[in-house]
């Protein structure tokens, strides 16, 4: 007698749990609002520092293609570490290209970001195509996925930072709400607290580098520029103790964030 086959589902508790949620959750869980930018050469070095750090931060920000080491099997474990200690992987792929052309590079070649990436950025420069594009792709996905749209840019002269095209990207936003979560941005979009507000350029003690970069303190950015979420990259990553350094940002960052909005 031929016994039936059994089906086997190994279920992730977060699978099924929409991205936006599962963000709000985590930052009030760990309490932490605190972006790690890991702009680091070697996934394996990525892999041993969100190790250490993964329990400060809601999120770990990557770019895949600075990476030399690289392999599917890496960004797994990856994933692994970020299930394990709570915390979203973000790609800061910065999408900027036709709808056709976005997603096959969200799914396809040697990254398949969709497969593992909780989140992307993109700009929306090529009109609104591009978020119909990658929201159409991550359905082929298992797992809840989302984008956060480049509104405003920290660099200098950055050509986003003028009314109409942000006008435009919070339109889009608007139109695409199920899949984009959120902004990286410089101020505050919108009253609504269904977008998270992710800002980049953040430094307790530097103003900026020499290419451009432009910093503001966490609370300039939390108080001053309505900041849910800071990205910090250098800050961390440059300092003597990366664990204490990632410590001391979570608190001001958390501290800053529940004077405003929990209090
Ligand atoms: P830093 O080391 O904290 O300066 O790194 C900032 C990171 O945020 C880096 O990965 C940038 O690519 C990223 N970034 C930014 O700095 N400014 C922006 O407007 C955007 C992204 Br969008």
């Amino acid at each position: 007698m031929q016994l039936p086959t059994l089906k086997i589902e190994i279920e992730d508790k977060n699978i099924s749990i929409p991205i936006r949620q599962r963000f709000q959750t985590i930052i009030k869980e760990k309490k932490s609002n605190l972006c790690l930018s890991a702009d680091l050469t070697s996934l394996d070095e990525i892999i041993e520092l969100s190790n250490l750090i993964g329990k400060n931060i809601c999120m770990l920000k990557i770019h895949c293609d600075i990476l030399t080491d690289f392999s599917m099997d890496k960004i797994q474990e990856l994933k692994d570490v970020s299930r394990r200690l709570n915390f979203l992987l973000l790609e800061d792929r910065k999408f900027a290209d036709i709808g056709n052309t976005v997603a096959l590079q969200y799914t396809k070649g040697l990254f398949q970001i969709a497969e593992w990436a909780d989140l992307v950025t993109v700009h929306v420069l090529p009109g609104e195509g591009i978020v119909q594009a990658l929201e159409q792709a991550a359905q082929t996905i298992n797992e809840s996925r989302g984008c956060l749209l480049i509104a405003q840019m920290s660099s200098k002269g950055a050509l986003t930072n003028n009314e109409d095209y942000v006008n435009g990207v919070i339109k889009c936003a608007e139109k695409y709400s199920d899949f984009v979560i959120g902004f990286i941005s410089q101020s505050r979009l919108t009253t609504s607290d269904k977008y998270l507000h992710c800002t980049p350029g953040v430094h307790l003690t530097n103003t900026g580098d020499q290419l451009g970069q432009q910093y503001v303190t966490p609370r300039q950015a939390i108080d001053g520029r309505g900041a849910d979420i800071v990205i910090v990259g250098r800050a961390i990553l440059d300092s003597i103790n990366r664990v204490k350094t990632a410590e001391a940002y979570q608190q001001e960052c958390y501290q800053v964030y529940e004077e405003l909005h929990l209090s």
